[in-house]
């Protein structure tokens, strides 16, 4: 029900983001094989494409991400393990905007 209500109305900012993760993913998974899942090939295009600000150009990070995503090790990373990675990396971000704020309070 909730994601219907997604496509009908204009969504809240959270909503958007959720809506945006979801599309993100197919437009990927769905380019090779299962379409519900991302292979190497497919996770390498999405995050050289839509990850390219928080990632480093490490050829070998690809392979890393995979191993460390891929919890029931089918060679494939689907929708349960992408959003583990997303979820980590918004941490990670969150930390450190909040790193900033405090150096921002300090200065007061
Ligand atoms: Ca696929
Ligand atoms: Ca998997």
């Amino acid at each position: 029900a909730l994601c219907i209500f997604l496509f009908h109305q204009m969504p809240s900012q959270l909503e958007g983001a959720m809506d945006s993760l979801i599309n993100v993913f197919h437009n990927y998974s769905g380019k090779e094989g299962d379409k519900y899942k991302l292979n190497k090939g497919e996770l390498k295009d999405l995050l050289n494409s839509e990850l390219d600000h928080f990632l480093q150009k490490d050829p070998s990070l690809v392979d890393k991400i995979m191993r460390d995503l891929d919890a029931n090790k089918d060679n494939e990373v689907d929708f349960n393990e992408f959003v583990i990675l997303v979820g980590a990396l918004t941490v990670a971000c969150n930390d450190f905007f909040e790193e900033q704020l405090r150096k921002k309070g300090k200065t007061h």
